[in-house]
């Protein structure tokens, strides 16, 4: 069953219960010392503020910081020194994400539950956002415009983008253009637990934000659920993840290099394939070797192959979708003839690419489609990063005269039940409006 490349080889029927337990248990160890620290580092940011700051970027990032906040002119240099090609395919990107959630933003409701009883809903925009966007191996410029983009287009007051500074002080060149580009309001050089500790409770530099977004690493992805008294947060995103169902009609190449793209991103990735008929699946588990050993990120990819990569037969399509809907994929794809005809069978995914040619590379870039999705089988209750998580909705409600006087002896009633009588008298002081 493995060996070589992959962890995973022949029928998915054959797996053992426990085999495929570890295949879709995607769940990051929680590492009590991770946990540990970041209280610690939290702590430090709550008490210290921007000192405390300072002290994390000479500790962590091994830079004196002049600045927390990073002045527009440095944005606009960064945009300045982009390669004239990058900047134009970046724009194109946040053009097409722009049209893509504005087609999302919601609507307001109000409905009459009785004659003279209305309860209504109004969504408004969040007042302020922190995008975090990390640095080391996922410097991701596409990142900072999926999060500020749909921010912004929300409607939301003010954009911040926190991101770890280089040795000079500054956040990549690639995040500061594209924060620019994205329409963000301020950006500062912080990163790790203490960047979010700082939009969580606000120090003397930066302002505290209503809701944090963006992925990060583990300190990050800690930090986040520790401040969760204090701000919202975004799904908790792990490593990339892609699951393929194929059946005679894909072609095992094209497949071979999705697998590939989202292996590239993390050793800890996760890239399966279920393959209609045996072999269709041998073919796509030779076609990932080959293309595994010839990939630029060589070490990552085939860490993650061999860690968790599975290549697998099933009998039939109708064999794969319960095993789609336990995975809950981050990204879908579903190599098939007919891919329109099998999405209403699908359930619990990040998002769904139709058919081959929808690489899964036009969705992380440049489709529209957000790529802040959920992964480890939380697409089973999280949605990706979209328009809504920028909204909270202000919700009222309004009562008619004459429905005052229908409502107040039902509710005195309810209220005596629970014993609460002031309640009672609140409802029946209407009883004669
Ligand atoms: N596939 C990643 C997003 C990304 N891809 C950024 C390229 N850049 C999310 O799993
Ligand atoms: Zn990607």
């Amino acid at each position: 069953m493995s060996g070589g490349t992959l962890k995973y080889r022949g029928a998915l029927s054959a797996l053992s219960a426990e085999a495929r337990r570890r295949l879709l248990d995607r769940t990051g160890t929680s590492d009590s010392q991770v946990a540990a620290r970041t209280r610690e580092l939290i702590a430090r940011v709550r008490q210290d503020g921007d000192a405390a700051l300072r002290a994390l970027a000479l500790q962590f990032d091994r830079v004196q910081l002049s600045s927390l906040e990073v002045p527009r002119a440095r944005w606009e240099e960064a945009l300045a020194s982009l390669e004239p090609k990058v900047r134009t395919a970046l724009e194109r990107a946040a053009r097409n994400i722009a049209t893509a959630h504005a087609a999302q933003k919601p609507q307001a409701i109000e409905v009459e539950t009785e004659p003279g009883i209305v309860v209504g809903r109004r969504p408004d925009p969040l007042g302020r956002v922190g995008v975090y966007a990390p640095g080391g191996r996922a410097v991701y410029p596409s990142s900072v415009l999926m999060g500020v983009v749909p921010a912004k287009v929300a409607g939301v007051g003010e954009v911040i983008v926190c991101s770890p500074p280089g040795p000079e002080g500054l956040p990549s060149a690639g995040v500061l253009a594209a924060a620019l580009l994205a329409g963000a309001d301020r950006v500062f050089a912080l990163g790790g637990a203490g960047a979010v500790a700082a939009m969580a409770y606000g120090t003397q530099s930066v302002p505290r934000v209503d809701r944090i977004v963006g992925p990060g690493n583990a300190y990050v992805a800690a930090a986040k659920l520790q401040v969760v008294d204090a701000v919202a947060i975004d799904a908790p995103a792990g490593p990339s993840e892609i699951l393929v169902v194929a059946d005679g009609s894909a072609d095992p190449e094209a497949i071979a290099r999705e697998m590939l793209a989202q292996a590239e991103h993390d050793p800890d990735a996760c890239c399966v394939t279920l393959a209609v008929g045996e072999a269709q699946a041998e073919a796509v588990a030779q076609a990932v070797e080959r293309a595994a050993a010839r990939a630029r990120r060589q070490e990552i990819v085939s860490t993650s192959l061999k860690e968790r990569g599975a290549v697998l037969s099933v009998g039939s399509l109708e064999e794969a979708w319960p095993f789609v809907s336990d995975f809950a994929p981050e990204h879908l794809l579903l190599a098939t003839a007919a891919p329109q005809e099998h999405l209403g069978r699908v359930r619990h995914c990040g998002t769904v690419f139709l058919g081959e040619r929808a690489s899964v590379a036009f969705g992380d870039y440049m489709t529209g489609a957000n790529h802040v999705l959920p992964t480890a089988g939380l697409g089973r209750a999280y949605s990706g990063l979209s328009v809504l998580d920028f909204y909270r909705w202000t919700a009222w409600q309004r009562v008619e005269r004459e429905a005052a006087a229908r409502l107040a002896e039902d509710v005195g009633t309810l209220a005596d039940s629970e014993g609460l009588f002031a309640h009672a008298d609140a409802a029946r002081a209407w009883r004669n409006a």
